[in-house]
C-alpha cells in the first residue's frame, strides 16, 4: 500500500480486514517490523481515539512516533500557491511538509473540513498539499471529505458482530449543537458499499450526503421504518452538504434512545465518538448491552496497525 487517504488506496479490502483481525489475537507478534523507522502524526484539530490508537499501533510495530499539533505548535501554515506571505502565516506548506518528510518515513495528517466553502474542502486542499510535498507515504487521520481509518475499524468491528452474510446496516443522521463533517458518514457509506453491506441511510430532508458517496445504499427519510430489522444502527450527525455547513433545528426526535430501538433487530449501536450523550445517543442506550462503541473505538488500534503494517511492506 503506498498512501491510505480513502477506500481506492486499498488494493484488496477482505485482505486488509482480515490482516486486522490477526493483529488484534496478537498486536505484538511483529514488534521489529518497524524499527528504525518514525511515524509522524500531524493534528489540525482535536483528537483523541486517532491520537492514542495510531500512536500505539506505531509502538505495537516498533516505530518511533513525532505527534505535531501543527496550529498550537507549529508555525501558521499558508496553503494559497503564489500568496505573498505578509501576514499571519509564517510557513508555507511546501518546506513545513517536505521537512516533516525528511525527518519521518509515514506521514499522518488530520485536517478537518472548514465547513464553510464546499468546493475548497471538497478539493482536499490540505490533504493534497501534504500528499504532494511531504515525498513520503500518507496517512489520513481524518481529512475534509473521508475518515478511512475510522471506517477500517467500523468494518472490523461489523465483521466480528455479525451473525448473518449480509446484515441489514442502517446508519442514522442525529442531531447536534454544532456543524460537523460529513468525513466519517461519507467514509462509512464508501466501506460499507466497498464490503457489500445492505446499508440504508436515514436523514432528514436536506441532510442528503453527496451523491458520490450514496451510490447503491438505500435512502429512507422516516427513522422508525429505516430502523426496523436493523441489525447495526451507526449514529452519527453531520452537517448539511447542500446547504453546505447548516445544522437545522427543531430535529431533536431523531436522538438515538432505547426506545427508538424497539423494532430493530436487538441492533448493535455504533458511533465513532466523541458522542455528546443525551443529544446524539440516549444513556440509556450507551450504557445498556446494545452499545458497542467502546469496542469500536479499541478497534481502531488494528485498523491503524494493518495499515501501517501494509505500508511498511509486510501487509498483503
Ligand atoms: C468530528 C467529526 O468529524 O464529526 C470527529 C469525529 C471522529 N467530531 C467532532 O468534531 C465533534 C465535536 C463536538 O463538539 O461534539
Amino acid at each position: 500500500m503506498k498512501q491510505f487517504l480513502s477506500a481506492a488506496d486499498v488494493e484488496q479490502a477482505e485482505v486488509l480486514l482480515n490482516l486486522a483481525r490477526e493483529i488484534k489475537t496478537d498486536p505484538r507478534a511483529r514488534r521489529w517490523i518497524g524499527r528504525g523507522k518514525t511515524l509522524g502524526l500531524i493534528f489540525m484539530n482535536p483528537s483523541l481515539r486517532t491520537r492514542m490508537s495510531t500512536q500505539l499501533a506505531a509502538r505495537n510495530l516498533g516505530m518511533e512516533v513525532i505527534v505535531l499539533n501543527v496550529n498550537e505548535d507549529g508555525w501558521k501554515l499558508e496553503f494559497e500557491d503564489g500568496a505573498v506571505m505578509n501576514a499571519g502565516a509564517a510557513e508555507h506548506v511546501r518546506e513545513a511538509a517536505a521537512v516533516m518528510g525528511a525527518y519521518c518515513d509515514i506521514i499522518g495528517l488530520r485536517a478537518f473540513a472548514g465547513l464553510k466553502d464546499r468546493s475548497q474542502d471538497y478539493a482536499e486542499q490540505m490533504l493534497n498539499a501534504f500528499r504532494q510535498y511531504c515525498g513520503r507515504p500518507l496517512i489520513s487521520l481524518e481529512s475534509a471529505v473521508r475518515h478511512p481509518l475510522q471506517s477500517l475499524a467500523d468494518m472490523l468491528t461489523i465483521a466480528e458482530h455479525a451473525a448473518v452474510a449480509r446484515p441489514k446496516v442502517v446508519m442514522t443522521w442525529a442531531p447536534h449543537p454544532r456543524a460537523l463533517p460529513q468525513a466519517v458518514p461519507n467514509s462509512f457509506a464508501e466501506w460499507a458499499r466497498l464490503f457489500k453491506h445492505d446499508l440504508v441511510i436515514t436523514h432528514p430532508k436536506g441532510f442528503e450526503l453527496a451523491p458520490e458517496f450514496t451510490e447503491g445504499a438505500r435512502i429512507e427519510h422516516n427513522q422508525d421504518v429505516a430502523l426496523e430489522g436493523a441489525d447495526f444502527v451507526y449514529v452519527k450527525n453531520w452537517s448539511s452538504w447542500s446547504d453546505y455547513g447548516a445544522v437545522g433545528g427543531g430535529l431533536d426526535s431523531w436522538q438515538v434512545t432505547a426506545d427508538k430501538l424497539r423494532n430493530s433487530n436487538k441492533a448493535k449501536v455504533m458511533h465513532c465518538l466523541p458522542v455528546r450523550r443525551n443529544v446524539v445517543i440516549g444513556d440509556d442506550v450507551l450504557d445498556g448491552p446494545q452499545s458497542i462503541v467502546i469496542e469500536q473505538a479499541g478497534n481502531r488500534v488494528f485498523a491503524a496497525q494493518a495499515v501501517l503494517q501494509s505500508i511498511l511492506g509486510e501487509g498483503r
